[in-house]
């Protein structure tokens, strides 16, 4: 069974690849690398003046964003500096690549 595979009552449902909005996942995830890889942090709801767990600072290079959910993302600490809003899941963060400081974390 693959690491993705969820046993349920003796059932196994073979999970597809995860797609970039992926309501399965509960809430936001950022991730180190491209593409959902590296280091990760599960964002809850709420204002991070620092980007949390082990990503780092100016590291963040994808994002999972689930149905229902918005991360506003910040060039610098403190929810400061250019910003941007997802809604929607990338794996590919383009010009705010390694730049993110500080996010916060919404109900929609
Ligand atoms: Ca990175």
């Amino acid at each position: 069974m693959g690491s993705g595979d969820i046993p349920f009552f003796g059932y196994q449902l073979i999970s597809a690849p995860l797609q970039a909005n992926d309501n399965r996942v509960a809430a936001p995830v950022v991730f180190q690398d491209a593409d959902f890889k590296g280091a990760s942090a599960v964002l809850q709801e709420g204002s991070y003046n620092r980007v949390p767990g082990d990503v780092g600072d100016n590291a963040i290079s994808s994002i999972k964003v689930p149905l229902g959910w918005k991360v506003t993302v910040f060039a610098d600490y403190d929810l400061k500096g250019a910003s941007r809003e997802y809604t929607t899941g990338s794996g590919w963060l383009a010009d705010f690549n390694d730049t993110i400081s500080s996010l916060k974390v919404e109900r929609i």
